[in-house]
């Protein structure tokens, strides 16, 4: 009987950890991002990108392309969100399929977190060098801290080659050439290995001998004590002892074949110098917004002014890196990704051009199936349904100026 609970609880035991360590080892590979399950009014208003331009569709390994355009800080960043005054602009992959070589805010090399000005706008870049092959879907993306990820539009990208081939070479500053791709990757397997073996090692030495159950009959009947014997308490000082000189002797060694190091640099840059974009001379008031449900439509009744000394038209809107055009007014000529993009999805009452001085009363509508798609619509249902975003006006010159909104949204389901 005895035997048999031991071979349950050491079989049990074995179990456990061949579940933890294929637990470790699993990684199914991620199809998405879940940009489309991020909460609207986080995408629709904390930051906006726009003119946004992935340099190339298909990249070859070792091969670089950049993402650029503007971000806008948006001036009604909710509260329930933390404010960017320590960000990061990253880019949102599945992995590290490329290696960030570098990026800017403005002319600003940014390797750092920095602090973004409420409704301010920025230009920005990213550098990336392809590294793994496949068709991967490249976002942008800014990184708050106490806000989490906020993730702009995706476009799809594919990365051609093999990625053996990939390397990563880096001038260190005591001027040796390293590729940093395979850089000690020998020393790193080693300790890995060697650090696992000791573990195990401790576990079989402990887990050899009857346990769970005959032991805690044992400490249950208060023999404790008889369960460690002096051989066992030699073992546990030897394990004790060379660890802490297996630490500290390899510790003194690497010392001394690195005697250069310095820390990963960290620390918050602030004075992002923001892009001046024209001053706007439109002003546009929301006297309501709905939401039709059923229509897949946004609807928005507007009250334009045009304070300048040339005509415009509104020739977009954008929400959450969805874009609405009116056909007639504009065309998108960047390849921004078909999904995000409703090229005849804004429809104005009267989009004839607004002359300077003139105020005028529209309707707005902007539908796409992208409400749905992209799960905008969910702003509904939000406990402070707001939605935000650019309008976009053009004079005869093709000469644009940029206007927010932001107001309640009141959903209709007829
Ligand atoms: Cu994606």
């Amino acid at each position: 009987m005895k035997l048999i609970k031991d071979k349950v609880a050491k079989l049990s035991f074995v179990a456990l950890l061949v579940t933890m360590t294929a637990a470790i080892f699993y990684t199914p590979t991620a199809s998405a991002h879940g940009e489309k399950s991020q909460a609207a009014f986080m995408r629709m208003r904390t930051i906006h990108w726009f003119d946004l331009d992935w340099s190339k569709d298909e990249v070859a390994i070792n091969e670089t392309m950049t993402i650029s355009g503007k971000l806008h800080v948006f001036a009604g960043w909710p509260e329930t969100v933390d404010k960017p005054e320590v960000a990061f602009l990253n880019i949102g992959i599945p992995g590290p399929v490329f290696i960030r070589a570098g990026s800017w805010i403005g002319d600003q090399l940014v390797p750092r977190s920095v602090s973004l000005e409420l409704g301010e706008t920025y230009t920005f870049k990213v550098l990336l060098k392809a590294r793994r092959p496949g068709d991967w879907h490249v976002h942008t993306m800014l990184n708050v801290e106490g806000g989490g990820p906020i993730i702009g539009p995706g476009k799809w990208v594919t990365v051609t080659g093999s990625m053996g081939s990939f390397v990563n070479p880096l001038v260190t500053l005591t001027g040796e050439t390293i590729d940093l791709e395979t850089y000690a990757l020998d020393n790193i397997y080693f300790w890995h290995a060697f650090w696992y073996a000791i573990g195990v090692a401790w576990m079989v030495f402990w887990a050899k001998r009857p346990i769970f159950i005959p032991r805690h009959l044992a400490v249950a009947a208060g023999k404790a004590d008889t369960l460690i014997s002096a051989g066992d308490k030699k073992v546990g000082v030897a394990f004790a002892v060379g660890t802490m000189v297996i630490v500290a002797v390899t510790m003194g060694t690497t010392n001394e074949k690195y005697p250069v190091t310095t820390p990963l640099q960290a620390g918050l840059m602030r004075g992002m110098v923001p892009v001046e974009m024209p001053e706007a001379t439109v002003t546009v008031v929301v006297n309501d917004a709905s939401y039709r449900v059923p229509g897949r439509a946004m609807q928005m009744d507007l009250t334009i002014t045009n304070n300048g000394d040339s005509a415009v038209r509104l020739g977009e809107f954008m929400t959450a890196s969805v874009r609405f055009l009116d056909a007639d007014v504009l065309e998108d000529e960047t390849g921004y990704p078909d999904d995000l993009l409703a090229e005849e999805g804004l429809t104005v009452s009267d989009n004839s051009p607004i002359a300077p001085g003139e105020t005028r009363n529209v309707e707005v509508t902007a539908s796409d199936a992208a409400w749905e798609v992209y799960r905008l619509a969910d702003l509904i249902y939000d406990p402070d349904s707001r939605f935000a975003g650019l309008l976009f006006f053009y004079n005869e010159e093709g000469e644009r100026q940029m206007v927010m909104v932001d107001a309640p949204l009141i959903p209709s389901f007829i």
